[in-house]
């Protein structure tokens, strides 16, 4: 960290102190849960570098954006489509946080049974330690849970732009109709704020770019098939993470070259676990940075966790927005078409859910999937419980988590995940 790094989180209104010793814990969970993995693919190192710079040189490339006119658009959802916003000349940063923050003071806003996701979000605001969300000109959120919905609306006074959009609830003629028309308002919304008109070209142009960096995180999904896995779950998690932050060519090709290294392990039958090591799908609630403890306790209990059926994820990164159309109405009507296929809990009904935990279980070659809920998610909660028992149905192994961002159940996680991972092999 340099004087340069201290006067710009100074100058975005960060709580210095707070934010240091924020950034020491982070430091230190890193050190010990990624840097003492042995075997990682050389290519990680791309990944370390930006994890150490995560609030450093990535925030000073988007206030340098910014100071060129660029705007920066801050989300916490798989239904803002990134497309739209470079579309529009704009970046798009995840905001979701993956950690306890200002607790007392957050619970002074939301009831404390609240998912820690959501908390969490609350607590960056409120603890000031978050450069994204103050460097972010516009901050998208989204009629998803009950729990975000009402909660922007405490957020709102707390942010100086904060949009909502709709997200429709069911799979239904009606809902892809909302999908569509919340999708044209926030295009409007994007034009309003960066004072671009987003005509075909530039369109096609944002799609071709997601698309690149989607097809990238397929290509490493396809390659965990193999076994022994050449990546351990932890680091392709951080490559679903990072996906959120970085500036998206340059992302595309460090997994790219990742991809390139892996495929030569794979033809070497090189692993970061010896080959039968029990293989783990994790399927749930998003995972964000530094939200790493149940795949750290999943691999430093003999299991490689081969995929993640989650919006940091295979359910972010499933399906590609189709290029092909000529018009902004073709184009429009094509990313409708890509994100009305998002099967999160938060539908009903959500049969296609289930169905690809179940394609990516044969996939991964999976022996058995840890369900991933946090405490207060009524939707995936709920959702686990037919989940589970139809895949145990089809003679799938399936465990149950429930947990938050603490680590006060680390001990009692663990003994649980050794159990199952005991009765996989
Ligand atoms: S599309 S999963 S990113 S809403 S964990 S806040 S659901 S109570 S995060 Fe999500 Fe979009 Fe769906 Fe994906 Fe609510 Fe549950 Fe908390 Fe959650």
């Amino acid at each position: 960290m340099t004087q340069d790094d201290r006067s710009m989180w100074r100058d975005l209104g960060l709580d210095l102190v707070a934010h240091d010793a924020l950034l020491g814990v982070l430091g230190k969970f890193y050190q010990d849960i990624f840097l003492a993995q042995t075997n990682r693919p050389q290519g990680m190192g791309y990944f370390d570098f930006v994890m150490s710079e995560v609030h450093g040189l990535r925030i000073k490339e988007l206030l340098d954006e910014k100071a060129a006119g660029r705007k920066v658009i801050g989300t916490y959802c798989v239904f803002v489509p990134e497309e739209i916003v470079l579309a529009g000349d704009a970046t798009m940063v995840g905001l979701c946080a993956g950690a306890e923050f200002a607790t007392e003071e957050v619970e002074k806003l939301l009831p404390r049974n609240t998912c820690a996701l959501i908390k969490s979000t609350f607590g960056f605001k409120l603890g000031k330690v978050c450069p994204y969300l103050e460097a972010s000109d516009m901050i998208v959120g989204e009629n998803t849970c009950d729990g975000k919905k009402k909660a922007y609306e405490s957020l709102g006074p707390l942010v100086s732009n904060l949009y909502v959009m709709d997200i429709p609830q069911m799979k239904s003629e009606q809902g892809r109709a909302l999908l569509k028309a919340e999708y044209a308002r926030f295009k409007q919304a994007v034009e309003a704020l960066t004072g671009k008109n987003i005509d075909a070209a530039r369109l096609k142009r944002g799609i071709e770019t997601v698309n690149h960096k989607r097809k990238a995180m397929q290509r490493l999904s396809r390659l965990r098939q193999a076994d022994p896995a050449p990546i351990s779950g932890l680091d392709a998690l951080l490559a679903n993470q990072v996906f959120f932050y970085d500036n998206p060519q340059r992302f595309t090709d460090a997994v790219n070259a990742i991809c390139d290294e892996l495929e030569r392990r794979v033809a070497e039958k090189k692993g970061v676990f010896p080959a039968g090591t029990p293989r783990i799908l994790l399927s749930g609630c998003p995972m964000a940075v530094p939200n790493w403890k149940l795949p750290w306790i999943v691999e430093s209990s003999g299991a490689v966790i081969v995929g993640e059926e989650s919006c940091v994820g295979e359910r972010g990164t499933r399906n590609l927005v189709d290029s092909s159309g000529g018009t902004v109405e073709e184009l429009m009507e094509a990313i409708v078409e890509r994100y009305f296929q998002v099967d999160c809990a938060i539908f009903t009904p959500n049969p296609s859910r289930l169905q690809h935990i179940e394609e990516m279980v044969e996939a991964c070659r999976a022996d058995g999937v840890i369900h991933y809920g946090l405490q207060f998610c009524t939707p995936y909660l709920m959702e686990s419980i037919p989940v589970a028992k139809a895949l145990e149905e089809k003679k799938i192994p399936t465990l149950r988590i429930e947990t938050d961002y603490s680590m006060e159940d680390v001990g009692q996680l663990k003994t649980r995940v050794e159990a199952f991972v005991e009765m996989l092999k």
